[in-house]
């Protein structure tokens, strides 16, 4: 057990579906802690850098145009296992099979539109914080 920074994405279509407020609600009331705060859109060569895990997967490009089609909010939050806390509120990657009470199984039923991102370990923690928020402020 130990106090973790993690990154969360509200994708385009949280955005569009106006959740952003939601998910930030969610989060807060859950104990964790909002560090840091980003509205962007993303470029093109930061959504490969960020999505680099799945280049070469036929859902590479498609990923890359859905995550830079409309503003993000990039979230830096903390809180204790922040990482596994935050991945298990948001439901298995699929919405078909996220359940209720998650994230996705709430809001989503399309695999390339499930609404958030959040990273899957401590490296990837690191890594996507760094791009998301390279001023060192987190
Ligand atoms: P995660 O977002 O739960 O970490 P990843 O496997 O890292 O899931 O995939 C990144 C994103 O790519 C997913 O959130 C989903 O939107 C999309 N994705 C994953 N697998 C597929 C697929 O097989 N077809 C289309 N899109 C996919
Ligand atoms: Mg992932």
């Amino acid at each position: 057990m130990a106090r973790e920074t993690t990154l969360v994405l509200v994708k385009p279509d949280g955005m569009q579906r106006r959740l952003a407020g939601e998910i930030i609600a969610r989060l807060e009331r859950r104990g964790l802690e909002l560090r840091c705060a980003r509205l962007l859109k993303i470029p093109k060569a930061t959504a490969r850098e960020h999505y680099a895990e799945h280049k070469g997967k036929p859902f590479f490009g498609p990923l890359v145009e859905f995550i830079t089609s409309g503003p993000v909010l990039a979230l830096a939050v903390s809180g204790e296992s922040a990482i596994s806390v935050v991945r298990t509120m948001m439901g298995a990657t699929n919405p078909l099979d996220s359940a209720p009470g998650t994230i996705r199984g709430d809001y989503a039923l399309e695999l390339s539109e499930n609404i958030v991102h959040g990273s899957d370990s401590k490296a990837s923690a690191r890594r996507e914080l760094a791009l998301f928020f390279p001023d060192g402020l987190v």
